[in-house]
């Protein structure tokens, strides 16, 4: 990724595994948990300087391409256990990985899930699953289309994070980032005046199940003309008109031209900024056994007040 890297020097990543493991022992054992989520956003504090400078930095401004890279976080893959394959697979119990995705969610902002998608869990496995394979959500292993996470939901995600706990056997399956900051200048007039009008509606994800409704009629760009928030699903945006379906498609040609490809190892943490970048995945051959490709997923909201009618006991989880 051409993206800010964060490269953590050996002695970091120790007082990262220190502070992951002061979570893992003061929550009370569950992900979910308020003590879980509460030793997290203390803990944070205490993570290596260079790691928070760099995200407060990413938070203020994420760049041209609207991601960030931090490698060397303490993940020993050989202490991964078999890559699950069900499906909705989550982490349920205190890990070092789950503990550093928490983290650094409460730096950016506040962990939340969503009840309809992988049960509310706060983190989540991204691992293939049999039967699967075609399926455009984090199960399959076709390749996945650019999309912003969540795009329906009026509180998606403003930062995904994809915690590389194990690499595909190949090492082909790249993440795919591309961000509207790179784009922007290479999409025709027509096509931004287009992407800007409200003639799109997108859809839950097939991960929401029957929950979730459509959007209202909504614009692609949206914002600053020189600097735009991005909103598309190539697999759940549908164009209303011939105009806002030609501006769509210059728009997807325009992101896989300027995408950035990164293919995860142990270790190495994905920092999306959801409000101005898509990502997807290139495909891979998974082998269901026990060894393929595994990452964990968190979600980061800047202003969790701003849900709160979604929240039962200003807890973590939204229930629509
Ligand atoms: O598998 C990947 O690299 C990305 C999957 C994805 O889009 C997600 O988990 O949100
Ligand atoms: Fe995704």
């Amino acid at each position: 990724m051409n993206s800010m890297t964060l490269e953590l020097a050996p002695d970091e990543r120790e007082l990262a595994e220190l502070v992951a493991r002061g979570v893992v022992s003061a929550g009370d054992g569950w992900v979910n948990s308020l003590s879980w989520v509460e030793a997290a956003a203390a803990g944070y504090h205490d993570l290596p300087a260079s790691l928070r400078k760099t995200l407060a930095r990413f938070r203020r401004f994420s760049g041209e391409t609207g991601a960030l890279l931090v490698r060397g976080l303490p993940v020993d893959e050989r202490a991964v256990p078999d890559t699950p394959a069900v499906s909705g697979s989550v982490q349920k119990e205190g890990t070092v990985p789950a503990a550093l995705l928490t983290l650094v969610a409460s730096g950016l902002g506040d962990p939340a899930a969503y009840l309809a998608e992988k049960s509310g869990a706060l983190v989540h496995d991204v691992v293939p699953v049999p039967g699967s394979e075609r399926f455009q959500g984090n199960e399959g292993s076709v390749l996945l289309s650019f999309h912003n996470e969540n795009a329906f939901h009026p509180h998606r995600p403003d930062y995904v994070l994809l915690l590389c706990l194990r690499a595909d056997h190949e090492k082909v399956a790249g993440l795919r980032v591309a961000c509207i900051r790179t784009a922007l200048s290479k999409l025709s007039k027509e096509c931004v005046e287009a992407l800007f009008r409200p003639d799109y509606i997108t859809a839950p994800p097939p991960s929401f199940g029957e929950g979730g409704d459509l959007t209202k009629p909504h614009g692609i760009l949206t914002g600053a003309p020189d600097d735009p928030d991005l909103l598309v699903d190539f697999a759940a945006t549908k164009p209303l008109g011939a105009e806002a379906e030609a501006a769509m498609l210059e728009l997807q040609t325009v992101l896989a031209a300027t995408a950035a490809t990164v293919y995860l190892e142990p270790g190495d943490l994905a920092i999306v900024d959801n409000r101005v970048a898509v990502h997807g995945r290139t495909s891979f051959t998974p082998r269901y056994d026990g060894l393929d490709r595994w990452l964990q997923r968190t979600f980061s909201l800047r202003d969790l007040r701003a849900s709160r009618d979604l929240r039962p006991q200003d807890a973590h989880v939204l229930v629509r």
